[in-house]
Protein backbone atom coordinates (compact mmCIF):
# COMPACT_ATOMS: atom_id res chain seq x y z
CA UNK A 1 0.00 0.00 0.00
CA UNK A 2 0.99 3.52 -0.60
CA UNK A 3 1.51 6.02 1.96
CA UNK A 4 0.97 9.30 1.06
CA UNK A 5 3.26 12.00 2.72
CA UNK A 6 2.58 15.91 2.48
CA UNK A 7 5.62 18.16 3.06
CA UNK A 8 4.05 21.75 4.32
CA UNK A 9 6.78 23.81 4.63
CA UNK A 10 7.97 26.77 2.99
CA UNK A 11 8.98 25.70 -0.60
CA UNK A 12 12.67 26.63 -0.28
CA UNK A 13 12.68 23.67 2.51
CA UNK A 14 11.47 21.48 0.19
CA UNK A 15 14.10 21.37 -2.40
CA UNK A 16 16.74 20.78 0.80
CA UNK A 17 14.33 17.99 2.05
CA UNK A 18 13.10 16.11 -1.08
CA UNK A 19 15.63 14.19 -2.06
CA UNK A 20 16.74 13.23 1.36
CA UNK A 21 13.41 12.34 2.58
CA UNK A 22 12.97 10.15 -0.84
CA UNK A 23 16.40 8.39 0.18
CA UNK A 24 15.30 7.46 3.49
CA UNK A 25 11.87 6.38 2.70
CA UNK A 26 13.43 3.95 -0.30
CA UNK A 27 16.29 2.49 2.54
CA UNK A 28 13.66 2.13 5.08
CA UNK A 29 11.31 0.05 1.51
CA UNK A 30 8.57 2.36 2.91
CA UNK A 31 6.32 2.83 -0.75
CA UNK A 32 5.75 6.35 -0.44
CA UNK A 33 3.58 9.52 -2.32
CA UNK A 34 5.80 12.38 -1.45
CA UNK A 35 4.26 15.73 -2.28
CA UNK A 36 4.02 19.44 -1.68
CA UNK A 37 -0.42 18.68 -2.76
CA UNK A 38 -2.33 16.14 -1.75
CA UNK A 39 -6.09 15.93 -1.72
CA UNK A 40 -6.55 16.44 2.39
CA UNK A 41 -8.58 13.17 2.95
CA UNK A 42 -6.16 10.80 1.40
CA UNK A 43 -2.85 12.05 3.49
CA UNK A 44 -1.66 9.72 5.71
CA UNK A 45 1.33 12.04 7.49
CA UNK A 46 2.09 15.66 7.57
CA UNK A 47 5.54 16.82 7.77
CA UNK A 48 5.14 20.23 9.04
CA UNK A 49 6.80 23.62 9.39
CA UNK A 50 4.83 25.80 11.54
CA UNK A 51 5.63 28.69 9.16
CA UNK A 52 3.35 26.84 6.45
CA UNK A 53 0.02 28.31 5.53
CA UNK A 54 -1.56 24.87 6.49
CA UNK A 55 -3.54 25.99 9.50
CA UNK A 56 -6.32 24.16 9.82
CA UNK A 57 -5.93 20.27 10.09
CA UNK A 58 -9.65 19.62 9.63
CA UNK A 59 -9.50 18.72 6.47
CA UNK A 60 -6.61 15.92 6.55
CA UNK A 61 -9.38 13.03 8.07
CA UNK A 62 -7.01 10.11 7.32
CA UNK A 63 -3.56 11.37 8.73
CA UNK A 64 -1.98 9.68 11.49
CA UNK A 65 0.58 12.28 12.24
CA UNK A 66 1.94 15.50 12.36
CA UNK A 67 5.60 15.62 12.28
CA UNK A 68 7.39 18.94 13.10
CA UNK A 69 10.44 19.63 11.36
CA UNK A 70 11.60 22.18 14.07
CA UNK A 71 12.10 21.57 17.84
CA UNK A 72 9.82 24.30 19.32
CA UNK A 73 6.22 24.00 18.92
CA UNK A 74 4.22 26.78 20.28
CA UNK A 75 3.10 27.93 17.06
CA UNK A 76 1.06 24.50 16.70
CA UNK A 77 0.20 23.42 20.36
CA UNK A 78 -2.46 25.32 20.64
CA UNK A 79 -4.18 24.68 17.22
CA UNK A 80 -7.41 23.33 18.39
CA UNK A 81 -8.47 20.84 14.51
CA UNK A 82 -5.07 19.50 15.50
CA UNK A 83 -6.40 16.27 17.24
CA UNK A 84 -3.92 13.94 16.05
CA UNK A 85 -0.58 13.25 17.75
CA UNK A 86 2.31 16.03 17.15
CA UNK A 87 6.06 15.33 17.47
CA UNK A 88 8.66 17.21 17.43
CA UNK A 89 12.51 17.38 15.73
CA UNK A 90 15.17 15.69 17.48
CA UNK A 91 17.68 15.87 14.97
CA UNK A 92 21.76 14.92 15.32
CA UNK A 93 22.13 17.57 13.11
CA UNK A 94 20.07 20.38 14.71
CA UNK A 95 21.88 19.59 17.76
CA UNK A 96 25.42 19.74 16.67
CA UNK A 97 24.63 22.93 15.14
CA UNK A 98 23.31 24.29 18.63
CA UNK A 99 25.98 22.88 20.75
CA UNK A 100 28.53 24.23 18.16
CA UNK A 101 26.80 27.43 18.34
CA UNK A 102 26.74 28.34 22.12
CA UNK A 103 29.96 27.13 22.76
CA UNK A 104 31.49 29.88 20.27
CA UNK A 105 29.70 32.10 22.95
CA UNK A 106 30.67 30.80 25.79
CA UNK A 107 34.21 30.75 24.86
CA UNK A 108 33.68 34.17 23.44
CA UNK A 109 32.64 35.43 26.67
CA UNK A 110 34.61 33.37 28.65
CA UNK A 111 38.02 34.16 27.05
CA UNK A 112 36.59 37.92 26.91
CA UNK A 113 37.57 37.74 22.73
CA UNK A 114 36.36 40.91 22.24
CA UNK A 115 38.93 43.04 24.40
CA UNK A 116 41.21 41.65 21.66
CA UNK A 117 39.06 41.56 18.37
CA UNK A 118 37.20 45.04 19.07
CA UNK A 119 40.50 46.86 20.23
CA UNK A 120 40.76 50.07 18.84
CA UNK A 121 43.85 51.77 20.00
CA UNK A 122 47.16 49.74 20.14
CA UNK A 123 47.67 48.89 23.41
CA UNK A 124 49.80 45.76 24.19
CA UNK A 125 48.25 44.49 27.66
CA UNK A 126 48.91 40.93 27.85
CA UNK A 127 46.80 38.99 30.46
CA UNK A 128 46.22 35.50 31.49
CA UNK A 129 43.24 34.36 30.20
CA UNK A 130 41.24 32.15 32.76
CA UNK A 131 40.49 28.35 32.68
CA UNK A 132 37.16 26.81 32.13
CA UNK A 133 37.29 25.11 35.64
CA UNK A 134 37.45 28.62 37.08
CA UNK A 135 33.64 29.59 35.08
CA UNK A 136 30.11 28.89 36.29
CA UNK A 137 27.71 28.07 33.29
CA UNK A 138 24.76 27.03 33.70
CA UNK A 139 22.16 25.27 31.09
CA UNK A 140 18.37 26.52 31.50
CA UNK A 141 16.71 23.79 29.79
CA UNK A 142 18.03 20.27 30.06
CA UNK A 143 16.19 18.68 26.73
CA UNK A 144 17.46 17.45 23.76
CA UNK A 145 19.45 20.40 22.96
CA UNK A 146 20.17 21.91 27.03
CA UNK A 147 21.53 18.01 27.74
CA UNK A 148 23.72 18.09 24.56
CA UNK A 149 25.54 21.36 25.12
CA UNK A 150 25.72 21.20 28.96
CA UNK A 151 27.96 17.97 28.27
CA UNK A 152 29.92 19.44 25.47
CA UNK A 153 30.47 22.40 28.08
CA UNK A 154 31.47 20.33 31.01
CA UNK A 155 33.83 18.03 28.80
CA UNK A 156 35.49 21.31 27.65
CA UNK A 157 36.23 21.58 31.85
CA UNK A 158 33.26 24.69 32.46
CA UNK A 159 31.99 23.92 35.70
CA UNK A 160 28.59 23.53 34.31
CA UNK A 161 25.00 23.11 36.21
CA UNK A 162 21.47 22.50 34.67
CA UNK A 163 17.76 23.62 35.72
CA UNK A 164 15.10 21.24 34.28
CA UNK A 165 11.47 20.67 34.84
CA UNK A 166 11.88 17.45 35.93
CA UNK A 167 15.28 16.19 38.08
CA UNK A 168 17.85 15.11 35.80
CA UNK A 169 21.45 12.85 35.90
CA UNK A 170 23.52 14.39 33.53
CA UNK A 171 27.62 13.05 34.36
CA UNK A 172 29.53 15.90 34.79
CA UNK A 173 26.44 18.39 35.43
CA UNK A 174 25.15 19.59 38.26
CA UNK A 175 21.28 19.13 37.66
CA UNK A 176 18.74 21.33 39.38
CA UNK A 177 15.24 21.23 39.06
CA UNK A 178 11.94 22.96 39.44
CA UNK A 179 10.86 25.87 41.14
CA UNK A 180 12.61 25.13 44.26
CA UNK A 181 16.20 24.40 42.13
CA UNK A 182 15.87 27.77 39.92
CA UNK A 183 17.40 29.81 42.72
CA UNK A 184 20.29 27.79 43.40
CA UNK A 185 20.98 27.48 39.67
CA UNK A 186 20.53 31.19 38.98
CA UNK A 187 22.84 32.53 42.12
CA UNK A 188 25.89 30.22 40.50
CA UNK A 189 25.48 31.44 37.07
CA UNK A 190 28.22 33.91 35.19
CA UNK A 191 27.10 32.87 31.67
CA UNK A 192 23.69 31.47 31.06
CA UNK A 193 22.62 29.73 28.40
CA UNK A 194 18.29 29.66 27.80
CA UNK A 195 16.99 26.38 26.36
CA UNK A 196 13.80 26.47 27.26
CA UNK A 197 10.48 26.59 25.16
CA UNK A 198 8.25 28.69 24.88
CA UNK A 199 5.43 27.92 27.37
CA UNK A 200 2.75 29.69 29.83
CA UNK A 201 5.27 28.34 33.02
CA UNK A 202 8.41 29.81 30.70
CA UNK A 203 7.11 33.04 29.64
CA UNK A 204 9.18 36.28 31.44
CA UNK A 205 11.63 33.86 33.29
CA UNK A 206 14.97 35.91 32.69
CA UNK A 207 12.99 38.90 34.42
CA UNK A 208 13.90 41.69 37.12
CA UNK A 209 14.24 39.23 40.21
CA UNK A 210 15.62 36.21 38.20
CA UNK A 211 18.39 38.22 36.70
CA UNK A 212 18.77 39.68 39.99
CA UNK A 213 20.13 36.60 41.31
CA UNK A 214 22.39 35.92 39.09
CA UNK A 215 25.88 36.76 39.57
CA UNK A 216 26.97 40.25 38.95
CA UNK A 217 28.66 40.59 35.74
CA UNK A 218 26.95 37.91 34.61
CA UNK A 219 26.39 36.84 30.69
CA UNK A 220 23.26 36.28 28.68
CA UNK A 221 22.70 33.49 25.85
CA UNK A 222 19.60 33.18 24.74
CA UNK A 223 19.09 30.59 21.67
CA UNK A 224 15.58 29.63 23.33
CA UNK A 225 12.98 31.52 22.64
CA UNK A 226 12.52 35.28 22.33
CA UNK A 227 9.15 35.20 25.21
CA UNK A 228 11.65 33.61 27.89
CA UNK A 229 12.69 37.17 28.45
CA UNK A 230 11.40 39.92 30.01
CA UNK A 231 13.05 42.54 27.45
CA UNK A 232 12.78 45.73 29.59
CA UNK A 233 14.04 44.02 32.52
CA UNK A 234 17.16 42.52 30.73
CA UNK A 235 17.73 46.55 29.04
CA UNK A 236 17.63 47.54 32.76
CA UNK A 237 19.68 45.06 33.86
CA UNK A 238 22.52 46.10 31.30
CA UNK A 239 22.38 49.55 31.69
CA UNK A 240 22.88 49.04 35.80
CA UNK A 241 25.84 46.26 35.20
CA UNK A 242 24.40 43.92 36.20
CA UNK A 243 23.92 41.75 33.40
CA UNK A 244 27.45 42.51 30.87
CA UNK A 245 26.30 41.28 28.03
CA UNK A 246 23.41 39.20 26.22
CA UNK A 247 23.84 37.30 23.17
CA UNK A 248 20.09 37.05 21.69
CA UNK A 249 18.83 34.69 18.66
CA UNK A 250 15.75 34.71 19.20
CA UNK A 251 13.10 37.33 19.68
CA UNK A 252 9.09 38.14 20.91
CA UNK A 253 8.73 39.10 16.87
CA UNK A 254 10.66 38.38 14.44
CA UNK A 255 12.49 39.57 12.43
CA UNK A 256 13.72 41.78 15.26
CA UNK A 257 12.04 45.09 14.39
CA UNK A 258 15.12 47.48 12.97
CA UNK A 259 14.15 49.79 16.15
CA UNK A 260 14.11 47.85 18.61
CA UNK A 261 16.60 49.27 21.39
CA UNK A 262 18.52 45.31 20.88
CA UNK A 263 19.98 46.44 17.61
CA UNK A 264 22.11 49.53 19.03
CA UNK A 265 22.38 48.53 22.67
CA UNK A 266 26.30 47.81 22.90
CA UNK A 267 26.08 44.63 25.52
CA UNK A 268 23.69 43.48 23.24
CA UNK A 269 24.57 40.80 20.28
CA UNK A 270 22.06 39.63 17.98
CA UNK A 271 21.95 36.53 16.19
CA UNK A 272 18.92 36.42 13.32
CA UNK A 273 17.95 33.04 14.88
CA UNK A 274 20.44 31.35 13.30
CA UNK A 275 21.24 29.37 16.50
CA UNK A 276 20.89 25.75 14.64
CA UNK A 277 18.82 24.74 11.93
CA UNK A 278 17.23 21.02 11.17
CA UNK A 279 19.73 19.48 8.80
CA UNK A 280 17.85 17.64 6.49
CA UNK A 281 20.27 14.82 5.57
CA UNK A 282 19.50 13.54 9.18
CA UNK A 283 16.53 14.90 9.75
CA UNK A 284 14.87 12.84 7.16
CA UNK A 285 15.94 9.81 8.55
CA UNK A 286 14.24 10.32 11.88
CA UNK A 287 11.04 11.59 9.99
CA UNK A 288 10.91 8.76 8.23
CA UNK A 289 11.39 6.30 11.45
CA UNK A 290 8.23 8.08 13.02
CA UNK A 291 6.44 6.80 9.44
CA UNK A 292 7.53 3.06 10.47
CA UNK A 293 6.67 3.53 13.70
CA UNK A 294 3.19 4.99 12.90
CA UNK A 295 2.94 2.44 10.01
CA UNK A 296 3.66 -0.61 12.66
CA UNK A 297 1.99 0.89 15.77
CA UNK A 298 4.81 1.68 17.95
CA UNK A 299 4.65 4.79 19.41
CA UNK A 300 6.08 7.41 17.87
CA UNK A 301 9.00 9.05 18.91
CA UNK A 302 9.02 13.05 20.52
CA UNK A 303 5.96 13.10 20.91
CA UNK A 304 4.58 16.29 21.94
CA UNK A 305 2.93 17.07 25.35
CA UNK A 306 0.39 18.98 24.63
CA UNK A 307 -0.75 19.65 27.99
CA UNK A 308 2.70 20.93 28.64
CA UNK A 309 3.25 22.92 25.33
CA UNK A 310 6.41 21.14 24.40
P1 LIG B 1 13.16 19.76 24.86
O1 LIG B 1 11.68 19.71 24.86
O2 LIG B 1 13.92 18.52 24.55
O3 LIG B 1 13.70 20.30 26.23
C1 LIG B 1 13.11 21.35 26.93
C2 LIG B 1 13.78 21.46 28.29
O4 LIG B 1 13.19 22.55 28.97
C3 LIG B 1 13.56 20.21 29.15
O5 LIG B 1 14.69 19.94 29.92
C4 LIG B 1 12.40 20.64 30.05
O6 LIG B 1 12.35 19.96 31.30
C5 LIG B 1 12.74 22.09 30.26
N1 LIG B 1 11.55 22.82 30.70
C6 LIG B 1 10.38 22.99 30.05
N2 LIG B 1 9.52 23.69 30.81
C7 LIG B 1 10.17 23.98 31.96
C8 LIG B 1 9.81 24.66 33.14
N3 LIG B 1 8.61 25.21 33.29
N4 LIG B 1 10.72 24.74 34.12
C9 LIG B 1 11.94 24.18 33.99
N5 LIG B 1 12.35 23.50 32.89
C10 LIG B 1 11.47 23.41 31.89
O7 LIG B 1 13.54 20.91 23.81
P2 LIG B 1 14.89 21.06 22.98
O8 LIG B 1 16.04 20.91 23.88
O9 LIG B 1 14.83 20.21 21.78
O10 LIG B 1 14.75 22.57 22.48
C11 LIG B 1 14.63 23.64 23.40
C12 LIG B 1 14.17 24.89 22.69
O11 LIG B 1 15.21 25.42 21.89
C13 LIG B 1 13.04 24.70 21.69
O12 LIG B 1 11.78 24.60 22.34
C14 LIG B 1 13.16 25.94 20.84
O13 LIG B 1 12.39 26.97 21.42
C15 LIG B 1 14.64 26.28 20.92
N6 LIG B 1 15.34 26.11 19.64
C16 LIG B 1 15.96 27.20 19.08
C17 LIG B 1 16.66 27.07 17.93
C18 LIG B 1 17.38 28.24 17.37
O14 LIG B 1 17.94 28.15 16.26
N7 LIG B 1 17.45 29.34 18.07
C19 LIG B 1 16.77 25.80 17.22
C20 LIG B 1 16.07 24.73 17.87
C21 LIG B 1 15.40 24.89 19.05
P3 LIG B 1 12.09 18.39 31.37
O15 LIG B 1 13.39 17.77 30.87
O16 LIG B 1 11.85 18.12 32.78
O17 LIG B 1 10.93 18.09 30.46
C1 LIG C 1 13.38 25.27 15.97
C2 LIG C 1 14.01 26.53 15.61
O1 LIG C 1 12.52 25.30 16.85
O2 LIG C 1 14.61 26.61 14.54
O3 LIG C 1 13.73 24.23 15.40
O4 LIG C 1 13.97 27.51 16.37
Amino acid sequence: MTINILFAARPERWSDFEAPLRNALDSAGIDATLSLELPPHEVDYIVYAPDSPLQDFSPYTRAKAVLNLWAGVEKITHNETLKIPLTRMVDPGLTTGMVEWVTGHVLRYHLGLDTDILRSDSRWEPRTPPLAHERNVTVFGLGALGAAVAQVLASFGFDVAGWSRSRKVLSGVTCHSGPDGLKAALARSEIGVFLLPDTSATANIVNSETLSLMRKGAHIINPGRGTLIDDTALLAALDEGHIAHATLDVFRIEPLPSDHPYWSHPKVTVTPHIAADTRASTAAKIIVENIMRGETGKGFLHLVNRGLGY
